[in-house]
């Protein structure tokens, strides 16, 4: 499954986004390092289902009137300070935690409501952009430090007749997240001795930095939009590529109040409407979310997770099937099962994201939308429904 990581300052808003998103209950405070260890839980990206374009609703629990929720791995990590990868506020265990999150949410306090600490301050007095580059820096010193202290084992392993600059490197990085095809596609980019001996910290400082913006990309949530001045989010806007201005702290709200009936909404909608009795305190509360999702087309915290799925992460939904007539499973369920694959996927990357079984044992494939048996080599599209077939079905 994909692993995503809420990562920022202290105070920002990261375990209010995590609760909503994952409506699981952990601690929020309004002061500095609340949360100690990492929290993990499964949240979601919002699709549209294929069973939209049938008539009947299709029988998965994470569809609502053709809204699919795809889950992802959502981590909440505890709040980093400038300095983190020398140990400072809660040190360096934090970054450690990174090494497996394929993409960073770094959630930013937009109202400028706490300093660079994290310590409450007034709305306005701290200059969120500020804010916005640290994580990566951070993230950079921290895998440097990694790199450095592996290069005398890479000195050593030198001294071999066999041995390979490339291989080395991939090794090592591998072990801190990144994947083969990563580790080729950044060397590929990059000068350097061949030698270790002749390597510099240049070097070394360059490779960290650019396997970090290979293997782990960040958007950033403009959070408390709220009481943010509209001002702060124009000017992160510009100071970051992706940026989602988000009141976390509303869809908490939202996601409560339609659990308990009160607001018809599901995540990712732009409005809700209210369905049940609220108080005219309640009504307030509510019609201030709302001023904030007319501004910006919703809370903004579904939309930061599917920006980093679609977009960032740059991922499809596919449907595997077994009757590619009726888009039902074994038992007769339609459209059971959603999987997540990385744009330019196959039917035979499907098959293994099923199982791995069904991968070794895949035959051929078939378009359940067109009908027709594609190629192993075809491109999954975004809400492509396939059948499999595989001889360990
Ligand atoms: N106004 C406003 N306040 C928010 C919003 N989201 C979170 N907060 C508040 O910000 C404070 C910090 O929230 P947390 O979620 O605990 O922050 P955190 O980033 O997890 O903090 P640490 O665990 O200390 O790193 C709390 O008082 C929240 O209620 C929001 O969208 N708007
Ligand atoms: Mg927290």
């Amino acid at each position: 499954m994909l692993s995503l990581a809420l990562a920022g300052k202290p105070n920002a808003g990261k375990s209010t986004f995590y609760t909503a998103a994952t409506m699981a209950d952990v601690e929020v405070g309004n002061y500095p390092f609340t949360t100690i260890d990492a929290n993990r839980g499964v949240s979601y990206a919002r699709t549209d289902c294929p069973c939209q374009d049938r008539d009947s609703q299709c029988d998965s629990d994470n569809c609502q009137d053709g809204k699919r929720y795809v889950p992802v791995d959502l981590f909440d990590v505890a709040g980093l300070v400038p300095g983190a990868h020398e140990g400072r506020g809660l040190g360096n265990q934090f970054l450690d935690q990174l090494t497996d999150a394929d993409a960073i949410v770094h959630v930013v306090d937009a109202a400028g409501a706490t300093n660079a600490e994290g310590e409450p301050v007034e709305v306005g007095e701290h200059d969120p952009v500020e804010d916005v580059d640290f994580i990566e820096t951070e993230m950079d010193q921290w895998l440097a430090a990694i790199v450095s202290r592996n290069w005398e084992s890479i000195e050593r392993q030198s001294r071999s007749p066999d041995f390979d600059i490339d291989d080395a490197l991939a090794e090592m990085l591998t072990g801190i997240g990144a994947t083969e095809t990563d580790v080729a596609r950044v060397l590929r980019d990059l000068e350097y001795p061949d030698d270790p001996r002749e390597w510099a910290d240049e070097h070394r400082t360059r490779l960290a930095s650019d396997i970090r913006a290979e293997t782990k990309p960040q958007i950033v949530v403009a959070n408390k939009a709220d009481i943010a001045p509209e001002e702060n989010i124009e000017r992160l806007r510009e100071a970051a590529e992706r940026v989602l201005p988000a009141t976390a702290d509303g869809e908490l709200a939202l996601r409560r109040a339609a659990e308990a009936g009160v607001i018809d909404y599901d995540p990712g909608d732009d409005d809700f409407d209210i369905a049940g009795d609220v108080s005219d305190q309640q009504r307030e509360g509510l019609e201030q979310i709302r001023t904030v999702m007319t501004e910006y087309a919703g809370t903004g915290i579904q939309q930061a997770l599917d920006t980093v799925v679609y977009d960032l992460l740059d991922h499809i939904t596919a449907y595997p099937v077994e009757d590619d007539t009726h888009w039902t499973d074994a038992q007769g369920r339609m459209l059971p099962d959603a999987h997540l694959l990385p744009d330019g996927s196959t039917p035979v990357d499907l098959a293994y994201a099923v199982h791995s079984d069904i991968g070794d044992g895949y035959i051929h494939a078939v378009d359940a939308r067109e009908g027709r048996r594609i190629s192993d080599d075809h491109e999954l599209a975004e809400g492509d429904v396939v059948k499999i077939v595989s001889d360990a079905n």
